[in-house]
């Protein structure tokens, strides 16, 4: 029990619904995860990993079918079916209320209810909020450990009043026929049944964090966002905040805990967050982020001491693993990680791997939990109250083809119009097929909790507030030649458009005004010591028209389905590009 009394009835509520054998407040203490972790080791739910290489470091493997978020039985559930918009699965709020009740009825039965107060956001912060999660899972409790600032922290903040936002969880029977994650974003309230994979069961982050936090949000005139936060210091040593919207795994966490390759110059680059920005307009009109998590939940393939070492040497202790394969040593494999596969590898699923199988040995959504305190180069910021001051948004996805390697939107709404028409291919994060180029607008399109018509809208309300509004940047570190072979070597050397950026951002940097925005000039960006294919460069920063008109139909098609609820301004800006694409010769 809380002292909160409006908290306590929706946990009696709550018990009466589901019927726990036991009811666990979690204080958010060491000692209360070691014993989940002991709970879990005893079950089978955990595997403990290597404790002389991977001190406190265990596997998870999910249920098969419950390895990545389920898109298509995720609901927005407002009054009218337009408030949630085109883009959102809807159902009314009786009818979602009284389908999915039936399946908590008793849902807990003979299992342990955790009531898990967190707190999103840095300590002490006026922009820190709290949820309250309730589980059936030891598992969500302890990744909720990690991700937030859990437990008596929460309570604290949270004092007797009744702004919280409550989130049922309870693992059902994990079948997809009989999992649902609803949002309810008029009670600010979560239910989420049959999953206990990430973003599904961990409400406080894609539930709460961006998708109730992006109505709020409008609400109270601020913004939440699927972006990642960065501090570039340059060699006098000043630092330079950015926040940048990529799609579910397109490199987020790998851009956010970058090594330079400009290092000998004095160029570095420091975490603040990796997945989710929290924005604010401060009393001097200035866009001010907090990161609202306290950990990663970042994706392991692909990640070894070549392409991501920050990340490797952050997962090194203290992380929950996900769907990960097993070397007969107990430490954790993915694709990816570097060297051959060990003799005896043991697959995600259990099962000894061979190479004959064909098949991953990690899934491609398997992931690390760790404590962002951990990160080496986490900022000194990173538990700012204030938030960090933003000077450059950035949207990124992945476009194997089109989309330069960089370029300066116009002004603020130009930058909306970039971010809110921008194509991504579809990556394992999300059950369905990968690698299909579909319009996903500031990386939000899973994750916008209301009417994404209203939601451009509000941003270009947010750019006419801002004092000195940060410029906006369209990045594409994917792009490849005819050949199928990536143009740009990405990871550290991503370095060197974000030290274009910096010097857009300070008035300077090499630009040639064309249709589609600013783009760096073919000698811009520094390329010293790189060695690119000949013509690399001129590929990257050229305009292709014929692309970019295929991109505006495709844009227009999705604007359409707005109807009225498309701010106009976007419809101009669509017009504007059109019209320059068809001036270019050829
Ligand atoms: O599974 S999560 O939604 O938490 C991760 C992601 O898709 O970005
Ligand atoms: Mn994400």
């Amino acid at each position: 029990m809380s002292n909160n009394t409006t908290l306590n009835a929706w946990v009696d509520e709550c018990v009466r619904l589901t019927k726990p054998e036991s009811v666990h407040w979690c204080t958010g203490t060491e000692e209360e995860y070691r014993s989940l972790i002991q709970t879990m080791l005893k079950d089978g739910t955990l595997i403990e990993l290597n404790q002389k290489t991977h001190p406190q470091c265990y596997l998870h493997r999910s249920h098969a079918s419950d390895v990545a978020r389920t898109e298509n039985l995720t609901f927005i559930c407002t009054t009218k079916e337009d408030d949630a918009g085109p883009t959102n699965n809807w159902m009314a709020p009786a009818e979602a209320k009284e389908r999915v009740s039936k399946l908590f009825e008793g849902s807990m039965k003979g299992r342990t209810m955790y009531v898990i107060p967190y707190l999103m956001g840095p300590v002490g912060s006026k922009y820190s909020k709290v949820g309250v999660e309730i589980t059936d899972s030891a598992y969500v409790a302890a990744n909720m450990h990690i991700m937030t600032r859990m437990g008596n922290v929460a309570l604290q903040h949270l004092g007797d009043s009744d702004d919280f936002v409550p989130g049922l969880h309870s693992l059902g029977d994990l079948s997809p026929e009989r999992r649902f994650i609803l949002h309810f974003p008029e009670e600010k309230l979560v239910w989420s049944i049959g999953s206990g994979y990430g973003g599904n069961a961990l409400l406080g982050k894609k539930c709460f964090a961006l998708r109730l936090a992006s109505s709020i949000a409008r609400q109270e005139g601020w913004m939440a966002e699927h972006m990642l936060i960065i501090g570039l210091e340059d060699p006098a040593g000043k630092v330079t905040y950015m926040a940048a919207a990529f799609p579910s795994a397109s490199g987020k966490t790998n851009l956010a805990m970058m090594v330079s390759t400009l290092a000998n110059q004095g160029y570095k680059v420091w975490t603040v967050g990796d997945d989710i920005a929290w924005m604010h307009i401060d009393e001097e009109g200035q866009l001010r982020a907090v990161n609202p998590e306290a950990g990663f939940f970042g994706v392991a393939p692909g990640t070894s001491t070549s392409t991501n070492p920050i990340a490797m040497e952050t997962v090194k202790a203290n992380t929950i693993y996900t769907n990960v394969a097993l070397t007969p040593a107990g430490e954790p494999w993915w694709e990816g990680i570097g060297g051959n596969p060990p003799e005896g590898l043991i697959d995600w699923e259990g099962h000894r791997w061979s190479r004959e199988s064909g098949k991953k040995a990690a899934h491609p959504n398997s992931r690390f939990t760790a404590p962002a305190r951990q990160c080496p180069s986490i900022s000194k910021q990173w538990e700012d109250p204030k938030g960090v001051p933003i000077s450059a948004i950035i949207w990124g996805s992945r476009r194997s083809v089109t989309v330069p390697l960089v370029m300066q939107a116009f002004d603020w709404q130009h930058g909306v119009f970039l971010g809110s028409g921008m194509g991504a291919e579809t990556t394992a994060a999300a059950t369905g097929a990968v690698g299909v180029v579909r319009r996903d607008p500031m990386a939000m399109l899973p994750f916008c909790g209301y009417n994404m018509g209203d939601y451009f809208q509000h941003w270009l309300n947010m750019g006419k507030r801002l004092k000195n509004p940060p410029l906006i940047f369209r990045v594409n570190w994917f792009r490849k030649n005819k050949e199928g072979k990536f143009l740009w070597p990405g990871y550290g050397d991503n370095i060197r458009v974000l030290k274009w950026i910096l010097e857009r951002i300070r008035g300077g940097g090499k630009a040639q005004e064309t249709a589609i925005g600013f783009l760096p000039t073919a000698d811009a960006i520094d390329t010293d010591g790189l060695t690119l294919p000949a013509g690399a460069m001129e590929e990257l920063t050229s305009v292709d028209k014929r692309g970019w008109m295929i991109g505006a139909d495709s844009m227009e098609k999705f604007y359409t389905r707005f109807g009225d609820r498309l701010p106009k301004e976007i419809w101009e800006e669509h017009k504007g590009l059109k019209t320059r694409l068809e001036k270019i010769p050829g």
